[in-house]
């Protein structure tokens, strides 16, 4: 590993540039006593299996103690474990275990709202002049009703009534999950606190959640129409979101060697790019949403193209420059799967279609994030009813839309686009429920799982686990990989993704079904195949259905 960041000459290179990280969503890891909820002795379980994978940063999904109206994005006590998930000797023993084997853990940092049941909040609602009252954001209505026209990414308006003392408090998102009053330095300080209790535990950092909105808009206007179809570009814009990032770093993350990583929800690039910029002292990185929001318009799923794959990527590169860092992913717990959304999840092509897209992943200039499944290629649900889901956004957005739009109209765009497809549990086995628990899930298991499970394709070379693990430690071995720079060789290919890294690789990908004889450009001579198959004849490359190759090449 080279030991200077090209960003700034003599400054060490940070470890989490070249770490491959892997999200674990725990509650549909592994369950380990038969309750049907994935635990961190569960984790603890599958160390070997991550460790085998070649995974040098795990993030977990929030594992503190939580009432589960967003699946534990609702906390409750910021330094408990939830009884769900077992208690802090399992964290204790679980991050024990991620240090003996080399692996760094990242927490979730949520911290833009609370759970309604926090104790800050049960304090702040008794009254009016209550001590924690100004801990979150409170309003009088206005003209018989809420203070402002926001509304909820969860249903209804953003602002709920509380009776008893007949102020509105504002929730971006469910009512559950009231925003915390940033403004307030008795909240940064307890939020600072509550980071450094878990930095001394020797947790490496935080992914911080919707981070953005922290800071409010002044006076908090009403939306216009147009604001109103996408508002979180209007919630990240408030005033003092770098200050509170900058305070946080001096107080906090400046005394820890840790990796943080923002999520870019509403940012602008070039907000994005302040946040992470290197010079700066806010956040390592960030999470840009354009690439696996490109087919929404709002709720609905559009359509999207290679092309625009393509240039979102350069965008994002562009944008990085020379003191940015990107993350790289496809997927998450909050997004449909990677193979149903962007390659083929018809079973004659999902794991070569799979391969492809973890080869993109793993290639692309940035730190790749892959998501618990993708490395199996595991594809979304076959949701039949809306009843089969779990998850307050589509129940809340469905609340909203009734009689607006026809069931089977966002029952099909919920089957695409819901949550819940990346959070049926892990398939590890053919056993029933994929091996995932020996009780009754939280969330079916996919029925695909006899198929598409960790156990048959530990043992076959051909296997997207065994493509995801080798092509791990190839990007481990590269510095074009790793550190090289990125151009994309033909922008408007509509199905092959062909890229150069560094000096001396070229990757490409085939984004369909039919094989393509390809022509790379004049001014690379290929010298040969360095992980992958095609045929190579000079400079025209074959690649078959739905497969990726990577060539070493000489400018
Ligand atoms: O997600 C914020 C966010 O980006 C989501 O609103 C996402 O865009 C949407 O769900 C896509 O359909 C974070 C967490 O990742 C998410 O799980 C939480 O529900 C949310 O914040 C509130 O904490
Ligand atoms: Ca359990």
């Amino acid at each position: 590993m080279s030991l200077d960041d090209e960003a700034t000459p003599g400054a060490t290179r940070p470890w989490w540039k070249d770490a491959v990280v892997y999200q674990v969503y725990p509650r549909s890891f592994l369950d380990s006593n038969g309750d049907g909820i994935g635990d961190l002795p569960g984790v603890t379980a599958r160390l070997d299996y991550l460790q085998d994978l070649g995974v040098d940063v795990v993030w977990l999904s929030p594992h503190f103690d939580s009432p589960n109206a967003d699946n534990g994005y609702d906390i409750r006590d910021y330094r408990q474990v939830m009884a769900d998930f077992g208690t802090m000797a399992d964290f204790d023993a679980m991050l024990a275990g991620m240090t003996a084997r080399g692996m760094r853990l990242i927490i979730d940092l949520v911290v833009n709202h609370s759970s309604d049941e926090h104790a800050w909040f049960v304090e702040s609602r008794k009254s009016q002049d209550n001590p924690y009252r100004d801990y979150y954001i409170w309003r009088d209505g206005k003209d018989g009703g809420p203070p402002n026209n926001y509304h909820a990414f969860f249903g209804g308006p953003a602002w709920t009534l509380d009776q008893a003392t007949g102020q509105y408090y504002l929730h971006y998102f469910a009512a559950k999950q009231p925003d915390l009053n940033w403004e307030n330095p008795k909240v940064r300080d307890e939020v600072h606190d509550l980071m450094r209790f878990w930095l001394d535990k020797g947790v490496s950092g935080f992914r911080m959640d919707v981070i953005p909105f922290i800071s409010k808009q002044p006076g908090l206007p009403d939306l216009t129409p147009q604001e109103r179809r996408a508002p979180q570009f209007v919630y990240a814009a408030g005033p003092k979101l770098h200050d509170y990032l900058s305070e946080m770093r001096h107080e906090v993350l400046a005394h820890y060697d840790t990796l943080t990583v923002g999520e870019a929800f509403g940012l602008t690039p070039d907000a994005a790019q302040h946040m992470m910029d290197s010079r700066r002292s806010e956040l390592d990185l960030v999470f840009n949403f354009d690439i696996v929001r490109m087919d929404i318009d709002g709720w609905r799923k559009t359509s999207w193209t290679l092309p625009r794959l393509k240039a979102l990527y350069s965008q994002q590169d562009a944008a990085a420059g020379p003191f940015g860092w990107n993350t790289v992913f496809l997927s998450n717990h909050d997004n449909p799967r990677a193979v149903s959304h962007f390659g083929d999840d018809d079973p004659e092509w999902v794991e070569r279609s799979a391969k492809v897209l973890n080869t993109l992943i793993l290639t692309q200039r940035g730190t790749p994030f892959l998501y618990q499944g993708d490395e199996l290629g595991m594809t979304n649900y076959p949701f039949q009813t809306l009843d089969d889901f779990d998850d307050l956004e589509v129940s809340g957005r469905w609340r909203d839309l009734q009689g607006r739009v026809s069931e089977a109209e966002y029952l099909a765009n919920a089957r695409s686009m819901g949550r819940d497809n990346a959070r049926t549990p892990m398939q590890w086995t053919d056993d029933p429920h994929g091996g995932f628990t020996l009780g009754t899930p939280w969330l079916a298991v996919n029925p695909n799982a006899a198929a598409i499970n960790a156990r048959d394709q530990a043992g076959r070379a051909d296997a997207v686990l065994s493509h995801c693990r080798d092509l791990i430690a190839f990007r481990r071995g590269s510095v074009d990989l790793r550190e090289g720079d990125y151009e994309d060789l033909d922008p408007d290919h509509a199905q092959v993704f062909a890229y150069r890294r560094g000096e001396g690789l070229v990757v490409m990908l085939n984004f369909g079904r039919e094989a393509v004889a390809y022509t790379l450009p004049d001014h690379l001579t290929v010298e040969g195949v360095a992980f992958g198959e095609a045929v190579v004849e000079g400079r025209i490359v074959t690649l078959d259905g739905w497969t990726s190759v990577i060539l070493a090449i000489r400018l």
